[in-house]
């Protein structure tokens, strides 16, 4: 079972991953990503997927057009874990492509 970041473990990776915001009231991060057009937020989704189903973690979504809202927390440990900032780490990386 995957578990909760400590305070200090927490703000280290977050301090690294400077598009992502806390999200009120949840342990959990957000980001908003705005894509060209439909086909690039498409294309992103679908690459995270394949992460998302080989790392057993997934993302709260929710796509319009061309945003895509994040929300990573991980639901078994309650809170964020390793397996968030990894996942939210390779999402900024997909989006640049
Ligand atoms: N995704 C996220 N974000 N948090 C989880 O705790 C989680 C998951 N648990 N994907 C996995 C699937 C679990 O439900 C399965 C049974 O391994």
């Amino acid at each position: 079972m995957t578990s909760k970041l400590d305070p200090a473990a927490r703000a280290a990776a977050l301090a690294k991953l400077s598009h992502w915001a806390d999200v009120p009231g949840r342990d959990a991060i957000q980001r908003k990503f705005v894509f060209v057009n439909f086909n690039q937020a498409f294309g992103f989704m679908s690459r995270v997927a394949l992460i998302a189903e080989k790392m057993d973690h997934h993302p709260e979504w929710f796509n319009v057009y061309k945003t895509v809202d994040v929300t990573l927390t991980t639901h078994d440990a309650a809170g964020l874990s390793e397996k968030d900032i990894a996942l939210a780490t390779f999402m900024d990386a997909a989006a640049k492509n």
